[in-house]
C-alpha cells in the first residue's frame, strides 16, 4: 500500500502531537487521508518516507521560492553555522539584510526582525495601536494573519479549512476589536469607518489574498483603502508574510503601485528559516522599544543562522534579474493549460492568479471573496489533489490555498503536472 511509512510514523506521531502536526493544515484533515511525511527535498521535488517523489506546488507554504536545498543557500548556511548558532547580541549580518530589505522596498525606513509571520502581524498591529492611541482593526473575512487572538476573527487558510474561523479561547474583549469587512467590498469598510469614527487604529489586508485560495484586488480597492486610511489618520498595513518577495522585490507594494504605512515579512526572508519582520517608515517605527514605548522582544529574533539564510536567499533573487518573469510564464502556462485540460472534461472551474501565485477553484462561479471561495466545489477539489498526489504531484492540501511555484519548476515538471491532470477523472 502506498504511504505505509507515513501511516506509520502519522500514528506515531499522534502519540505526542497534537493531530500528530505542529501546524494543522499539515494534517490532510480537509482533504482526507494520510498526511504524507518527507524525508528531503531538493530542487523542485520532496521525496517522502515511502521512497515516493512529488512536484512541490507548497514550497514550505511559500519560502522556498528558489526551490529546495539551493547550493549556495545551504553552502553559506554551513558556514555560518561553523561561527556559532545563536548569540543574543546584536551581528553586523542582522544590519545587512535589514539594509538589504529597506533599500528594496517601498515606504520602508526600519524593519524589526522576528520568528514568525504571526509575530510580524501581532507587532504590528500592537505598534499601529501604539502609534494611534486607538484600539479597533479591520481585517478581512478569509484573510490570514497569522494565529495570534485579535485576528482568529472569521479567519482563512488552516482555520478556514476546519471550519472554524473564530477560534474558541479568543476572549469577547479581544473579539470586539476586531471588525470585518469583505474582501473587495469597498462598501463594507466605508461602513465600519462611519460606525466607528477616530476609533479605527489600522486596516490590515493581505494585498493579494492567498488565505482563502488566492484572490486578487479587484480595479481601485486598494486604491479605496489607502485614501479612507489616510482620510481617518488610520494606519494600512500590507500583510505581505506571503506577498513579499514573491509578487516582485519590492512585492506588492510595487508591483500593485500602493503606499502602506506598515509591512509585514516572513516566508521568503528567512529562506526555509523561522523569520518574521515588520516595517514602515520612521514615524510609526519609532514608536518601538527600545526608541520607543511599545513593547515587542524575542530570544532568537535576527538568529544569525536564519539572517544567513534569508540574505544569501535574497541577494540570489535580487542578482536573478528575471527570476519573477520566469515565475510568472510558469504560472501562466500552468493556469492556461490546466484549465484547459478540465475545460475539454467539462469540469466546471474558475482560475485566480497574479504573479506566482495562482489558485483552482471547482465550481460554476468566479471567487472574489471569502463567501465565494466557501461555496467552491472543496469535495471535488479533494478529489483532485488526492488524484495528482497519486501521480507525483503534491498541491497544498485545501481548496483555500494559493499554489507556491518556485524557480525550480521547469518543463519537465510542467509536463508531468499536465499529464497527471490529464488522467483526473470527476
Ligand atoms: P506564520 O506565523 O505561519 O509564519 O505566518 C502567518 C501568516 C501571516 N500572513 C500571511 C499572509 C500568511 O499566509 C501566513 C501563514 N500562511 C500559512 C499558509 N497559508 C502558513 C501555513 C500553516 O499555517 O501551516
Amino acid at each position: 500500500m502506498i504511504y505505509q511509512r507515513s501511516s506509520a510514523l502519522f500514528q506515531d506521531a499522534q502519540n505526542y502531537i497534537p493531530g500528530g502536526v505542529n501546524s494543522p493544515v499539515r494534517a490532510f484533515k480537509s482533504v482526507g487521508g494520510v498526511p504524507v511525511f518527507m524525508k528531503k527535498a531538493l530542487g523542485a521535488y520532496l521525496y517522502d518516507e515511502d521512497g515516493r517523489n512529488y512536484v512541490d506546488y507548497i514550497n514550505s507554504w511559500g519560502p522556498m521560492i528558489l526551490g529546495h536545498t539551493h547550493p549556495k543557500v545551504l553552502e553559506s548556511v554551513k558556514l555560518q553555522l561553523e561561527k556559532g548558532f545563536s548569540f543574543g547580541t546584536p551581528t553586523e549580518l542582522e544590519t545587512e539584510i535589514a539594509r538589504l530589505i529597506v533599500e528594496n522596498v517601498p515606504n520602508v525606513d526600519k524593519i524589526r526582525m522576528v520568528n514568525s509571520g504571526t509575530e510580524a502581524c501581532m507587532s504590528a498591529i500592537r505598534l499601529a495601536r501604539g502609534f494611534t492611541g486607538r484600539d479597533k482593526i479591520i481585517k478581512f473575512e478569509g484573510c490570514y494573519h497569522g494565529h495570534s487572538d485579535s485576528f482568529l476573527i472569521k479567519a482563512g487558510s488552516g482555520a478556514a479549512t476546519f471550519g472554524n474561523p473564530n477560534s474558541p479561547g479568543v476572549t469577547q474583549g479581544t473579539a470586539q476589536d476586531t471588525l470585518l469587512a469583505r474582501y473587495n467590498d469597498f462598501e463594507s469598510v466605508k461602513n465600519l469607518f462611519k460606525n466607528n469614527p477616530d476609533e479605527i487604529a489600522a486596516v490590515i489586508i493581505e494585498p493579494v489574498a492567498g488565505n482563502m485560495g488566492c484572490i486578487v484586488p479587484e480595479e481601485n480597492f486598494l486604491e479605496d483603502l489607502r485614501k479612507i486610511c489616510t482620510e481617518n489618520n488610520s494606519v494600512l498595513i500590507f500583510d505581505e508574510v506571503m506577498t513579499g518577495f514573491r509578487l516582485g522585490f519590492g512585492g506588492a507594494q510595487e508591483r500593485l503601485k500602493i503606499d502602506a504605512d506598515l509591512v509585514t515579512f516572513g516566508k521568503i526572508i528567512g529562506g526555509g528559516f523561522p523569520v518574521g519582520a515588520f516595517a514602515g517608515r520612521n514615524e510609526i517605527m519609532s514608536q518601538l522599544a527600545p526608541e520607543g514605548s511599545v513593547y515587542q522582544a524575542g530570544t532568537l529574533s535576527g538568529n544569525p543562522i536564519a539572517m544567513r539564510a534569508g540574505l544569501t536567499t535574497l541577494s540570489i533573487i535580487k542578482e536573478q534579474k528575471d527570476l519573477y518573469r520566469k515565475l510568472d510564464v510558469t504560472t501562466k502556462v500552468l493556469h492556461e493549460q490546466i484549465s484547459t485540460i478540465l475545460s475539454k472534461k467539462s469540469i466546471p472551474h474558475s482560475v485566480n492568479r497574479l504573479g506566482s501565485m495562482i489558485s483552482f477553484f471547482f465550481g460554476e462561479q468566479k471567487v472574489r471573496n471569502f463567501d465565494e471561495a466557501q461555496k467552491a466545489d472543496h469535495s471535488l477539489f479533494n478529489k483532485f489533489f488526492h488524484h495528482l498526489l497519486k501521480e507525483g504531484i503534491y498541491l497544498p492540501p485545501s481548496g483555500y490555498e494559493t499554489w507556491f511555484i518556485s524557480d525550480s519548476i521547469g518543463n519537465e515538471e510542467i509536463e508531468k503536472t499536465l499529464d497527471a491532470v490529464e488522467k483526473f477523472e470527476i
